[in-house]
Parts: structure tokens; C-alpha cells; sequence
């Protein structure tokens, strides 16, 4: 195939995001050329063809630049239907994307902990920062003095604007250990979240757990002995086993004989079926990030008025109370995952009167589910700008 033909991957090892579509891109058999994220990656293309300095990027075959994983899996769904990775039922689309939320923007508040807050795993977590930055260079050099590299200051003093502090942090840990206990029960009746075959939250929950979480020594340590089938799942998604856990064999005459695998397609459970193994999960995002995300729409609101036209692109936009278990602190208020929502509350309100009703009695069961999807973002649509929004220009986001 020509090398023109190849999709490019612009992404490093211990990037949280890369973690997401590496897997997804293995998955849907794209041939793609995984390119590091250098110094001079970041220089010469990233920030000049996106305009600021971010992971991973895909550029296309026709040299279109895809930034964003969420976009990224959109455009390649279009372009590569199968295996398509998009549930087809309104319960399970609905769930895989609350579920692609929860990890993307959720997660992250672990992930950053786990990687940043442990000074006895610092040398690891440099040495992989200048690796990727600086890969010629001697190891030893690599690991020194991080701090020149671009983004390691920013990453590493974002935790503050995550809410991680001395009083939060007992929660995020017990919040996160409950998550981990929770998937590994799922995990040990289902291979995937929605049955037999991944969905874009699959992908989306290795973002937060394969880079930070299974991979830095201290969560990594964590993750192997108090949920091992969720390491197991995550060197099965990633794809470092050799050997497929489907791949079954007998033996015949002393040899080892390939078992032929079952005629049947694997797909996501029938009839629009929910895992009840999975409701924990779904309680807890509801519980905890949900009432962020709710409460982020109302002040985005209050700020796109008090502001008028001066919307460019929107990051953070102050701060404000969140509540974690016992514990009410203080973050930033990011209006990235508002345009996640917005999906959500797109899809929800495009169904038919009849799947609506379906997916109440579903969300019913939880509490807080149904006000997150029914949220009404009617009066401030948003676009992605990278890392941020903009305001939609009447009429270009469609409702
Ligand atoms: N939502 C984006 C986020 C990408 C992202 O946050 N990437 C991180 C590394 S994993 C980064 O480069 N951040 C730099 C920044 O946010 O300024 C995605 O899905 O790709």
C-alpha cells in the first residue's frame, strides 16, 4: 500500500488520549503509521496545522488534520463502517456515550492524581516525557530536567484546577477503587461493555487506564493487584498478548490444535440490553460528574450573556463548588465536555416518542440520569475548537 494511503498518527505512549485511538485504530484494521510527538512534531506540525500544541493528532490519508478523538472516531466510522464500533439501539448508543464522557473527562481526575501526586514514580513519568520528546537523546539525559519539555509544567500543575487538593484526594481514591472493583465485576461476565465486541466507550475507557493508570508504576501496582482482569483487559485491548484470550485450543495427538472460533458474529448484547453490571458505573457518573456538568451548562450560560460577543475560544471559565463523596471543593469550570453533552442531549432529543419513553424507564432506575440527558442546551449550541468551544453561529450546530 502506498505510504500516502497511510493514515498518520501523531501521539506518544503516555499520552492519555493516544491511549484512546491507538486501540480503536488497531481495532478497525486502519493502516496507520504511528508517528511520536517529538519537539520537533509538535513545532513543525502540530502547532502550525492545529494552532496549539496537542495530542493525538491523525492526519489523513487526503492530509486532512483530525484533532480530537471524539471527531476521530466519527470520521473514521463514516469513512471505515466495520467494524463498526457505534451501537445501532438508542439505550446502548446512549450509555456508550455517557460512558465515553465519564472517561474521557472523569477518569482524568485519577489518571492526573495517580500520575502526579506519587514523588517515588517521578523518574518513571519524566523518562516518558523525554522519550518522547527528545528520542535520540541518552536516556539518562532524557530523563532529566523534564521541565523543558512543552507541556510537562502544565500537565503537572494541572491538578489544582482538577479539584485533586489534601481534601479531595481520599475520595478520588476510594471513588476510583470502587470504579475498579465495579469494572472488574463486569468484566468477569462480559469481555466488553456492551457484550461481545467493543464500542467507542471500550476504546474511551482505555484512555485514562492503560497510559496513566495501568502503565505508571504506582496506579499500575494498584491496578494488578486489586483488579487484575482489568489489567488483563486492558493488555488485551491495547494488544500486547500475544495470545487472543478468543483464540481457543485442543489438543490432538499431543499438539496443540486451533479450536474454529463460533460461526457466529460477536455483537453487542440483544434487544438493546444494558449489563446490570455495568449500573454502578453508570450510578456513580451520574452521582459525581453529573451534577459538575449540569452545573457548568447553567454558569456557561450566565457567562455567554454576561459576555456577549467576547466567546472565542472558551477553556475554563472560573471556578466553582463540586462535591466528591463527603467532600465539597473547588475546580475549574471546563466547557470542553459541554459539547460531549450536547451530543447526548442531541441524541436524546432526535428520538422517536416510543425510544424515548424507552430510554426513561431505562434511566429511571438511576438517579440523576434523566436530568443529564434531557439538559437543554437549546440556548447555548457550541462548537469544538481543539481544546475548547466556541459558541455555534446561529443556525451552523444543528439541533
Ligand atoms: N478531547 C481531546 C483532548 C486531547 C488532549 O487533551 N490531549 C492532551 C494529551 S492526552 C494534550 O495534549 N493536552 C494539551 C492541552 O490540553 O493543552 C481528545 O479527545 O483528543
Amino acid at each position: 500500500m502506498a505510504s500516502s494511503e497511510r493514515y498518520q498518527l501523531l501521539a506518544s505512549e503516555l499520552s492519555y488520549f493516544s491511549g484512546k485511538i491507538r486501540p480503536y485504530l488497531r481495532y478497525k484494521n486502519i493502516p496507520f503509521d504511528s508517528v511520536v510527538s517529538t519537539e520537533e512534531i509538535y513545532e513543525k506540525v502540530i502547532f502550525p496545522r492545529v494552532g496549539c500544541n496537542v495530542v493525538p493528532v491523525v492526519i489523513t490519508p487526503d492530509n486532512k488534520v483530525l484533532q480530537d478523538t471524539t471527531a476521530m472516531i466519527e470520521y473514521i466510522e463514516r469513512n471505515h463502517p466495520e467494524p463498526s464500533v457505534l451501537p445501532t439501539t438508542p439505550i446502548q448508543t446512549l450509555v456508550s456515550m455517557l460512558l465515553e464522557l465519564y472517561a474521557d473527562e472523569w477518569l482524568l481526575i485519577p489518571a492526573m492524581h495517580y500520575r502526579w501526586s506519587f514523588m517515588e514514580q517521578r523518574k518513571f513519568v519524566d523518562l516518558q516525557f523525554g522519550r518522547a520528546a527528545a528520542p535520540t537523546s541518552p536516556p539518562l539525559e532524557q530523563m532529566n530536567n523534564p521541565e523543558r519539555f512543552g507541556s510537562y509544567e502544565n500537565f503537572k500543575n494541572s491538578l489544582q484546577v482538577l479539584g485533586v487538593n489534601e481534601e479531595t484526594v481520599p475520595e478520588i481514591e476510594r471513588s476510583y477503587k470502587e470504579f475498579l472493583d465495579d469494572f472488574q465485576t463486569h468484566l468477569s461476565r462480559y469481555p466488553y461493555l456492551l457484550g461481545d465486541k467493543p464500542c467507542v466507550a471500550d476504546f474511551a475507557f482505555c484512555g485514562p487506564l492503560y497510559p496513566h493508570l495501568y502503565r505508571d508504576p504506582v496506579p499500575g501496582f494498584l491496578m494488578r493487584c486489586r483488579a487484575p482482569v482489568v489489567a488483563c483487559w486492558i493488555e488485551t485491548m491495547i494488544g500486547v498478548l500475544q495470545e487472543s484470550p478468543a483464540d481457543v485450543y485442543t489438543v490432538v495427538d499431543g499438539r496443540a490444535v486451533k479450536v474454529p472460533p463460533p460461526k457466529v458474529q460477536p455483537g453487542f448484547l440483544p434487544n438493546d440490553e444494558i449489563p446490570e453490571t455495568l449500573f454502578p458505573i453508570l450510578q456513580r457518573m451520574f452521582t459525581e460528574q453529573g451534577p459538575v456538568l449540569l452545573d457548568t451548562l447553567q454558569k456557561f450560560k450566565e457567562y455567554i450573556k454576561e459576555s456577549g460577543d467576547d466567546t472565542d475560544m472558551m477553556r475554563v471559565i472560573g471556578a466553582h463548588d463540586f462535591r466528591l463523596g463527603d467532600v465539597t471543593s473547588v475546580r475549574g469550570m471546563f466547557v470542553y465536555p459541554l459539547w460531549m453533552l450536547q451530543r447526548i442531549t442531541d441524541y436524546y432529543s432526535g428520538l422517536s416518542p416510543g425510544q424515548r419513553r424507552e430510554v426513561d424507564a431505562f434511566l429511571d432506575r438511576f438517579q440523576g440520569g434523566k436530568e443529564l440527558v434531557k439538559a437543554d442546551m437549546s440556548q447555548c449550541r457550541v462548537e469544538r475548537k481543539t481544546v475548547g468551544v466556541t459558541l455555534a453561529k446561529s443556525g451552523s450546530s444543528k439541533l
